[in-house]
């Protein structure tokens, strides 16, 4: 199978660390989003024009959501916790990132560089904050739902981006935060990253 993913793209690395929990090795196929002609490159392979994108050999998937779902079908569930309620909450905060935070994002793009840290917060960024923090808390320890899976693959990234704009929790959001940030398919997920910059310079 072969993932379509784009430089500096979060969502990319969301949908690898999920094809990582779905222990399925995939190829990946790696679009500079910094090319002039990136957006013909991309309609090679997604009619969404947006990476990442699955082509699964006989069909094609878009939207980092919706690839975490195949990931969950082709692992018969791992992604997601056993409960049923644990599923509604896993799939209620996997939306929400994936709909929300609109400020963080826009303030805070992400960024493989060291970048200058956010000291001021306006009310905006400021109840994004709080809401995640309240999310962070929910957490079992040392993953949301005690073992990893979809929910820490989708904020995990959010953790490290929080952490290069200096941004680290207290208490047991804080103990949450560190959890994604030393976790090994994060790590892995930002060094690729970093391979995927590094092998569009070379090109
Ligand atoms: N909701 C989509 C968002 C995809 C998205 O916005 N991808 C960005 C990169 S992070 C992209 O393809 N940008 C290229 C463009 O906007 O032309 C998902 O989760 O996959």
């Amino acid at each position: 199978m072969k993932l379509t993913v784009g430089t500096d793209s979060t969502w990319s690395l969301r949908a690898w660390i999920c094809s990582q929990l779905a222990e399925l090795n995939v190829d990946v196929n790696v679009i500079d989003l910094t090319n002039s002609d990136y957006k013909s490159e991309i309609y090679k392979h997604s009619g969404a024009g947006l990476v990442p994108s699955l082509n699964e050999g006989t069909f094609v998937i878009h939207d980092s959501l919706a690839l975490a779902e195949f990931f969950n079908e082709y692992s018969e569930g791992a992604l997601y916790p056993k409960s049923q309620s644990e599923r509604a909450l896993a799939r209620s905060l996997c939306s929400e990132l994936h709909s929300g935070f609109m400020n963080l994002r826009a303030q805070c793009p992400f960024s493989l560089k060291p970048v200058a840290p956010l000291l001021k917060f306006d009310n905006e960024i400021n109840n994004e904050l709080i809401r995640i923090e309240s999310i962070f808390e929910l957490a079992q320890l040392p993953f949301m739902f005690n073992s990893a899976g979809i929910v820490d693959a989708f904020y995990s990234i959010l953790a490290f981006r929080l952490k290069i704009y200096g941004i680290k929790f207290q208490g047991k959001a804080g103990t949450y935060q560190e959890s994604l940030l030393n976790w090994s398919n994060l790590k892995q997920a930002i060094t690729l990253a970093q391979s995927w910059k590094n092998s569009s310079i070379l090109k």
